[in-house]
């Protein structure tokens, strides 16, 4: 049934997503609006009609929840889903003296050969970042993105909000609260993002969540203003579903749903006939969530303690990210 409203989604969008060309270049088929209810106690939302890999999910999640903002602990843990973000800000820096990278996410898709040159100079940063500490600092720090302004959102008064342990204290003392809200969105740092020089590496796709606690279950709601349907949203929905049912565990509830909601969600043009491929596949039982029961705070999850049983996917359908 979760799957099946995913699969719905990516069928409306590419029945009803008008064409609509895009800041990476590349075109879309885009809807604006939209909204999928998953009810996360019959499975964990990790899809089946393609491997969708959990490591890397959990792992990304797990570096927001510790405030941390810097790549290393992604590489730590073999997760290059933020890499191009950092390189970005390597290549366009002064201390670069390598071969040219301008516009290396596209140059990459239509040039073989530059896209050799880029892999081993990827490589090689990457490798700096791991073991270089001056190095990781100044170049692996991806600003204010989403473990900042969880964890740490600088005030006007120069003061630090701890906006995820505050809402998670919320959802215990006060449950019926309408404002258990978490927002990465701040007007200031999203001004110029991704520019030499910006505060943040790129404006954040999921904005806010709010939590509902209802008959000791607990629901989050995610708006989101820019989803890439096939490779973004299916990411985007197992990690919410982490997200809420770690807080749940923490808090003696248990999981609800969790509502996804999408203002400009699209197909990419390269991506059309690998969403056809997976709509045609039939859809198997989801998996479930185990967590390690001794660790009871959410800040103290760390990845041995987080498992998947019962995944049998088909396999992952390749296809290039627009960066
Ligand atoms: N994107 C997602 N989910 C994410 C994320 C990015 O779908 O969690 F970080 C996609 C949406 C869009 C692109 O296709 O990445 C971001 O581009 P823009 O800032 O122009 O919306």
């Amino acid at each position: 049934k979760s799957e099946q409203t995913y699969l719905d989604f990516l069928q409306y969008v590419l029945e009803n997503g008008v064409k609509k060309e895009d800041r990476t270049g590349t075109g879309t088929l885009s809807v604006f609006g939209y909204q999928m209810r998953f009810d996360l106690s019959q499975g964990f939302p990790l899809f089946t009609t393609k491997r969708t890999p959990f490591r890397l999910i959990a792992s990304e999640l797990l570096w927001f929840i510790k405030g941390d903002t810097n790549i290393r602990y992604l590489l730590q843990h073999n997760n290059h889903i933020w890499d191009e973000w950092a390189f970005k800000k390597w290549i366009e820096s002064d201390e670069y003296n390598g071969p040219d990278m301008t516009d290396f996410g596209n140059r990459c898709l239509v040039d073989e050969e530059f896209n050799e040159v880029y892999k081993i100079e990827m490589e090689a940063f990457c490798e700096r970042i791991l073991t270089d500490d001056r190095f990781a600092e100044k170049f692996g720090d991806l600003g204010n993105v989403y473990g900042k302004q969880w964890r740490n959102w600088t005030a006007s008064t120069g003061e630090s909000i701890d906006q995820l342990k505050d809402v998670i204290n919320q959802i215990k003392t006060n449950p019926d609260s309408r404002r258990l809200i978490v927002n990465a969105w701040n007007p200031e740092d999203v001004v110029n993002a991704g520019a030499k020089g910006s505060k943040a590496a790129l404006p954040p796709c999921h904005v806010m969540f709010q939590f509902y606690v209802a008959n000791g279950k607990l629901s989050c709601h995610l708006t989101q203003r820019s989803a890439d349907s096939f490779l973004g949203a299916n990411f985007n929905i197992p990690s919410y579903a982490l997200l809420t049912y770690l807080i749940a565990r923490e808090c003696d509830l248990e999981v609800g749903e969790f509502v996804y909601s999408l203002g400009d969600a699209h197909i990419y043009s390269n991506h059309i006939e690998q969403v056809k491929e997976q709509l045609s596949r039939d859809i198997r039982e989801l998996p479930t969530l185990k967590i390690n029961p001794s660790k009871h705070s959410v800040f103290d999850i760390e990845m041995e303690d987080l498992t998947i049983e019962g995944y049998n996917p088909h396999p992952s359908i390749k296809a290039p990210i627009a960066v």
